[in-house]
């Protein structure tokens, strides 16, 4: 008997092809694999001082131990000491300069991780120690950036703010977050006939195999990289890597041993980089109704001490300074600030919650100057449908759908209910205060770096019907395997079960972009569709001149192929096609249409589309601790025609409370010498299963197709949501509002910690 439908394909709420591994502990990270005979363990030095003259380092208190083989510093690099994904100038050890707390300057390798460890805090890094710059008003006032200053203008924001007859300024302080992946950094480097494999926790296998050969100085064909899975990525992971698996090739080629580096949880926060923290500071010109007549704003972001990816991530924070509304006239300019602090990175939404919190602010701002209900300021706001609907780098919305989404949700989430309730529960409590918010999500989905927006795949099908498919993503939790393994089941009509999803190699695809932009599986869905489609087309042809029919005679139906009027297992049909020797294996390839942007003129279509979503949530707070609670969220969020809407649900729920756990908890803390005190979890909180909404609605909006031809017309996912977040921040203000009575300005900032609230109360 043959099922009418196949298991696992496009749509179906099929588990993550690794849970049962995930949850019972036998998923393999790299940390994980059997390790190889003679492993080496490596170790990474870091620079004691945020700024300094590197002056001498000095090992021989660690070479004296038994058991510690080997040490180099940035001399002993055989190729190139750069690391920067974008711009040159990024060593990968210090070397007349160190320029962070934490900076990599030497490597130790040893017999064991533990000696290895031990031998690292041995080694005596002198410096002359020169005066750091900490923060970004600092670096604004020397004019110290690690690119050039960028910025987004339309229309006339001079004339148009000078006749407002509203204005408001004011400063908004962004601060910065830890990617906290459970899966610290890890790589492994195996030297074998003078090739070099390397495992890499990595987003980025290319960019890693890229950086390896040009560290050891051979081609790019010598070296390959292979990542099956990480335990979190979030950003952190798509640069970073290059450090431990650069510093591993180059040990393993000098002692000719396999060699692995994997930091401590403390030692990776305060190597790698993090979030960007953000100062935005604005003028804005509105009307009595509160709609936004011009806006004049200044993001400048924290990029640490090099470059990394922070003029793409600054340009993602523009691009996002207008989330749902339309700014008529505008100036939004970015300033990427080189600090004496780590090199700051990708984080989930890349600059687009920063840019994004800074306008939901304003919004926020404007309600409370005219006393009105922010949701109204809002919902006045909104991008248009027909007109009022031009980006500042003047792209047209072309597939707003915010204003339905916003209202079904205001009427599902009964926000103006909630609000007359909580009104009156704020006027008979005097010490704990309730506040409610509402905010909307609007996410350009593409890499904004036009040419980053490509992925290849590998198909292929052995005699026995059996199939491994290939692609250029990475698998980091977020479900990319199981959804791309769901096209290609759903393209040969044939069961999940029948396809094997193989590791990230870059030995079987080349080239890859990064995952990240949310993009993997509308890049890698694409091209793995592509690679599939060219074997059926393939079968197609065979068999209808094999058995003498019209190709449209040949259909794929649930585990079989009708041919005229026969009908073939698809196992058969394999066995067949090999025979007569048709090739069973393709690649695949995809590179996203219709985007474009000139960075001269600061305008074009950098976005194939838009993805949507908003969250009303509900807080409770004490107004003499600060302590608060999450009483419930709503969340209406848009993925399309979901690929499979069990692991979207996943990624909304997730995404939204990273995103909280930036707003309201987590608070990196440096001292004045640049030295980061949180890097464990011990100072660093981020939230946990007791810190999600008590009552929790999430909802996927219903018959939502993509406008644009993606993947099945599905949307990304992976970053949108954390935006959601927003709305807990908004509703710890709107606590504090009504605490204050309405009295005055709020200055709140983020991230809202029970700490923050406290001092915002008192100001
Ligand atoms: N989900 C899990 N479980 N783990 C992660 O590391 N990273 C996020 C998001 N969801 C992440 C995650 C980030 S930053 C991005 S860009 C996307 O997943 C990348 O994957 P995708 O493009 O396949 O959605
Ligand atoms: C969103 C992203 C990325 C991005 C642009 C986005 C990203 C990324 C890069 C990038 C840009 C230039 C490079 C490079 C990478 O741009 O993750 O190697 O040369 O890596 O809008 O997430
Ligand atoms: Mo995600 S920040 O683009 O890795």
């Amino acid at each position: 008997m043959q099922d009418d439908q196949i298991k696992g394909g496009v749509g179906t709420q099929i588990t993550h092809d690794s849970a049962a591994l995930h949850v019972s502990g036998r998923a393999l990270y790299i940390d994980d694999l059997p390790e190889p005979e003679r492993l080496l363990h490596g170790y990474i030095v870091m620079s004691p001082v945020a700024h300094g003259k590197l002056l001498s380092i000095d090992p021989s208190h660690a070479l004296e131990l038994p058991g510690v083989v080997d040490f180099i510093k940035a001399s002993d690099i055989p190729g190139h000491n750069e690391i920067g994904p974008i711009f040159t100038g990024e060593p990968l050890l210090a070397e007349s300069v160190v320029e962070y707390v934490g900076q990599p300057v030497a490597v130790i390798a040893a017999e064991a991780h533990e000696l290895a460890c031990r031998a690292a805090d041995r080694i005596q890094v002198h410096c002359e120690e020169l005066p750091p710059v900490l923060s970004i008003e600092e670096a604004l006032a020397l004019k110290s950036f690690v690119s050039k200053p960028h910025a987004l203008t339309k229309g006339d924001p001079d004339k148009a703010m000078l006749n407002s007859p509203q204005k408001l300024k004011g400063e908004l302080r962004i601060g910065g977050q830890d990617h906290f992946y459970l899966e610290g950094q890890v790589a492994m480097a195996i030297p074998f006939e003078g090739e070099m494999k390397v495992f890499s926790s990595t987003q980025n296998p290319t960019e890693v195999q890229c950086l390896v050969a040009e560290c050891l100085g051979v081609p790019f064909h010598t070296v390959s990289v292979e990542t099956r899975r990480m335990g979190g990525g979030f950003g952190g992971k798509e640069t970073q890597p290059a450090i431990m698996a650069c510093c591993a090739a180059i040990l393993a080629r000098r002692n000719n041993r396999p060699v692995k580096i994997r930091v401590i949880r403390d030692d990776d926060m305060i190597m790698t980089g993090k979030r960007h923290p953000f100062l935005a500071s604005y003028e804005v010109g509105f009307d009595e109704q509160g709609r936004i007549l011009a806006l004049n704003m200044t993001l400048a972001c924290n990029a640490g001490n090099t470059a990394d990816l922070s003029s793409s991530i600054l340009d993602r924070a523009l691009f996002h300074s207008d989330n749902t509304y339309f700014l008529e006239h505008c100036r939004i300019q970015g300033y990427a600030c080189k600090t004496n602090t780590v090199s700051n990175t990708a984080f989930r939404g890349f600059g687009g919650p920063q840019g994004m919190l800074a306008i939901e602010n304003i919004i926020d701002e404007i309600a409370l100057a005219l006393g009105r209900d922010p949701l109204e300021i809002r919902q006045i706001n909104l991008y248009g449908v027909e007109d009022r609907n031009v980006t500042p780098y003047h792209q047209k919305v072309e597939d707003n759908i915010s204003a339905e989404l916003i209202d079904e949700l205001v009427q599902s989430s009964e926000y103006h209910k909630r609000r007359k309730e909580i009104e009156e529960f704020n006027r008979t409590q005097p010490l704990v205060k309730k506040g409610i918010a509402l905010s909307p999500v609007k996410f350009g989905i593409s890499f904004t770096t036009s040419f980053l927006n490509q992925a290849g795949a590998l198909v292929h099908i052995y005699k026995d019907g059996s199939i491994a498919l290939n692609h250029g993503g990475t698998e980091m939790g977020q479900g990319l395997f199981t959804k791309v393994a769901q096209v290609v089941a759903q393209e040969f009509c044939v069961d999940v079960s029948r396809i094997k999803i193989t590791a990230t190699d870059t030995t079987k695809v080349p080239n890859a972009s990064a995952t990240a932009a949310s993009s993997g599986s509308d890049l890698n869905g694409k091209a793995a569709q592509d690679a599939a489609l060219m074997i059926k087309n393939r079968l197609i042809s065979f068999l209808s001149q094999h058995f003498g029919v019209d190709e449209n005679a040949v259909e794929f139906m649930p585990n079989q192929v009708r041919i005229g009027e026969e009908i073939l297992s698809f196992d058969k049909v394999i066995d067949l096609a090999y025979h007569q020797r048709i090739s069973l294996s393709s690649t695949g390839y995809y590179s996203t249409p219709k985007i474009y942007y000139d960075r001269e003129t600061a305008s074009g279509h950098p976005f194939y589309y838009y993805a949507y979503g908003a969250c009303v949530s509900e807080v409770v707070l004490d107004t003499l601790t600060g302590e608060y609670k999450l009483l419930r969220s709503d969340i209406l969020h848009d993925v399309g025609n979901s690929l499979n809407p069990a692991i979207d649900l996943g990624q909304i729920e997730g995404a939204f409370i990273q995103g909280v756990g930036w707003l309201t908890m987590e608070e990196l803390w440096w001292d004045s010498k640049g030295s980061l005190k949180t890097h464990a979890p011990s100072t660093y909180k981020i939230p946990t299963c007791r810190d999600i909404p008590i009552d929790f609605r999430v909802q996927i909006k219903p018959n939502c197709s993509n406008r644009e031809e993606t993947i099945y017309r599905s949307k990304a996912v992976g970053e949108p949501p954390f935006m959601l977040g927003i709305s807990v921040w908004l509703a710890l203000k709107d606590a504090l509002g009504a605490a204050r009575n309405g009295s005055g300005r709020i200055r709140l900032n983020a991230p809202a910690t029970p700490e923050a609230l406290l001092l915002a109360l008192q100001a």
